[in-house]
């Protein structure tokens, strides 16, 4: 049996293999610390709701389970979402504040990646407000308020030293 300080003193180096080094402040994710029912891809923690929902309605009931509508940052994000979650569902993206100025944002920070469809946005018969990511993987936008299945996602807790 190996001794408990050689244990500890090997999980202490793994973690710090994470750190990016000086005296940056650093953090490491922790596998399967994402809460029960989330599933973990990268440093994020994700849940789809039982129900499909309206993008507004949405939006509010991942904000009551302490998270926020999902939003991928990548491709392989997006694919992780609709090989485990949904192959369609609603993203952190609207533009119902200036018509045709599209706002993404991953909690309440705006974010630059995008994905849109060829030809999207196009604003259908003028009421296209709400995205949602298709079953091809690209962008689309839709009428905020039919259904859509719903993700949430929440940052996987960190350790920081
Ligand atoms: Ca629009
Ligand atoms: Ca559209």
């Amino acid at each position: 049996m190996l001794p408990k300080r050689l244990i500890i003193g090997l999980i202490s180096l793994c973690l710090m293999i994470r750190c990016t080094g000086g005296n940056e402040r650093c953090g490491a994710s922790i596998r399967g610390a994402c809460p029960p029912a989330w599933s973990q891809w990268g440093d994020k923690c994700y849940k789809q709701l039982s129900k499909n929902l309206p993008w507004a309605e949405a939006k509010q009931e991942c904000i009551k389970k302490g998270s926020v509508l999902v939003v991928p940052q990548s491709q392989e994000e997006t694919e992780f979402l609709q090989n485990n979650m949904h192959r369609q569902f609603w993203i952190n993206c609207s533009d119902l504040q200036v018509e045709g100025t599209w706002v993404c944002q991953d909690g309440t920070t705006d974010v630059e990646y995008s994905n849109w469809k060829t030809g999207e946005p196009n604003n259908a018969k003028g009421i296209e407000d709400c995205a949602v990511v298709t079953a091809s993987g690209d962008w689309n936008d839709v009428p905020c308020n039919g259904d859509s299945p719903v993700i949430c996602q929440r940052p996987a807790p960190q350790l920081h030293f």
